[in-house]
């Protein structure tokens, strides 16, 4: 009876219903076998009323992954320019070129943003802009190089993570490497030059959803999901870790989230099978011990060192599956530098929710607070081979950050100091938070605060004097 009734009632709106959701229980002992998702599974978490579950059970993955440690940095964001060639409909940070607000930073205002830095203690700046129709290529690479430099000649190092997927190939074009036919190459040749001017890594912006009706209707001109994961293919090639974030609550379907997860889910597989990762083997039910490892059948951990032809499903959250930076930094102090020659991965999966406000799809409601909180514990729960899940508290705000690092996150960014893309309530771009205000946070919400460099080796610090371990 109590059965028959659960089942009705959950069919109901997904704010009100029983809990818990009988129907999670099969989720519930993959999650725990730390088996794979399916797309099915996760139409289930997106539509059960049951959003507690849903939360505890991205909390199960998140707490087997980090333990009570959540991560923030020292960091600034700075956005080089605001001009854009394209006019996404969600986008209410581009202007045209000699548009009232435009503008494009020069190498003085970078060495100034430098200086603030370092003497804050940060660790990395973060540099994204608009696809600026007539910036030269060397603009770029000064950039970098700039930062690099300026912070270096102040006795620091500041960890350089730029550009967008959508940027990368915009260079590519601006510098005539680009080909349509062999994008790859063209996409190498701009990677190489700005690791060679000291870029670190790639953020995970301009991924928005990987879905061609949402694409055709809200940002036609960007580059669509099949060359946004070249972009990062050919980052990881390089040894360049990279960031992948989804936009959603705007045009998209739910559905859409899921395969846009799927995705780049399988682009993890193929990051990891390069790092020497082995496929998750799953056996029928009662021929494995409880707690075993799934590569235990084959005498390892999941890391042997090659890859196969077919690239199998890889899964972190399999208990005692150690983590991709752990492989590429070893574990003991002295082997603390990327191994020589290392691919890349994906570190972090960072939902981003759409910001109506000043955007051509103002009209448009935004997606709300429970269904932010849902959408990053299903990314958590789905992107199973992802280490990390980020709450970006610009746009999550601080007080949802944290109750989303009880629902999944590990993370929740930096103290930005300024950021352009998106502004919270109002028109300012000087959105800072100091570190004891993201300390307290994380410790309010039960964890212990980690200070994290870009690649996620912690970070020891004396004043603004630090250093990697
Ligand atoms: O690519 C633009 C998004 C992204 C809106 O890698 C909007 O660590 C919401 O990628 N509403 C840039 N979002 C931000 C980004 C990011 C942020 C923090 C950390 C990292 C990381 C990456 O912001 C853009 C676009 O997808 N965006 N407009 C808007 N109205």
């Amino acid at each position: 009876m109590t059965a028959t009734i659960d089942r009705r009632l959950s069919t109901a709106a997904p704010s009100a219903g029983p809990r818990p959701d009988a129907r999670l229980d099969g989720i519930r002992a993959k999650v725990e076998r730390g088996e794979r998702l399916s797309l099915d599974d996760g139409d289930l978490l997106f539509t059960t009323p049951d959003i507690w579950t849903v939360c505890e059970l991205a909390d199960l993955v998140r707490r087997r992954l980090h333990g009570d440690v959540a991560y923030y940095n020292i960091n600034r964001h700075l956005n080089y320019s605001n001009v854009c060639a394209l006019s996404c409909k969600f986008c209410e940070f581009y202007r045209k070129k000699d548009e009232p607000g435009s503008y494009t930073r020069d190498m003085d205002y970078v060495k100034d943003q430098v200086r603030q830095a370092v003497e804050n203690g940060a660790t990395e700046m973060h540099s994204v802009g608009g696809l600026h129709p007539y910036l030269p290529f060397s603009y770029y690479t000064d950039l970098v190089s700039t930062i690099r430099d300026t912070a270096r000649e102040l006795g620091s190092e500041l960890h350089v993570k730029a550009f967008t997927a959508v940027e990368i190939v915009h260079l590519a074009k601006i510098a005539k490497v680009y080909k349509a036919d062999d994008r790859a190459s063209g996409i190498r040749w701009v990677l190489e030059k700005l690791k060679e001017a000291g870029l670190g890594s790639l953020p995970g912006g301009g991924a928005e959803v990987f879905d061609d009706r949402v694409h055709d209707e809200a940002y036609k001109g960007k580059i669509r999901s099949d060359v946004w994961l070249d972009v990062h293919r050919v980052a990881h090639d390089l040894g360049l870790n990279t960031n992948a974030t989804i936009l959603y609550g705007h045009i998209e379907e739910r559905h859409d989230r899921l395969v846009h997860m799927d995705m780049l889910r399988r682009a993890q597989d193929r990051a990891l099978a390069r790092m020497g990762y082995k496929g998750t083997v799953h056996l029928a039910p009662g021929t494995r011990k409880d707690n075993e490892p799934p590569h235990a059948e084959s005498g390892h951990l999941g890391y042997s060192g090659d890859e196969g032809a077919d690239v199998p499903e890889i899964t972190l959250t399999h208990p005692g599956t150690p983590l991709p930076e752990r492989i590429a930094f070893g574990s003991s102090p002295s082997t603390k530098c990327q191994v020589a020659g290392a691919p890349g991965y994906f570190q972090t999966i960072i939902p981003l929710p759409f910001f109506p406000d000043g955007s051509e799809l103002e009209h448009l409601p935004g997606p709300a607070g429970l269904e932010n909180l849902r959408t990053l514990a299903i990314a958590r729960l789905m992107l199973d081979n992802f280490p990390h899940v980020k709450a970006f508290w610009i746009m999550q705000t601080l007080p949802m950050a944290q109750l989303m690092l009880q629902s999944g996150a590990d993370d929740i960014d930096g103290t930005v100091v300024w950021y352009d893309i998106t502004k919270v309530g109002g028109s300012s771009t000087h959105q800072e938070v100091n570190v004891w205000t993201l300390e307290k946070a994380i410790r309010e919400a039960g964890f212990k605060p980690v200070e994290r460099d870009t690649v996620y080796r912690r970070v020891q610090r004396d004043g603004k004097i630090w250093r990697s371990v």
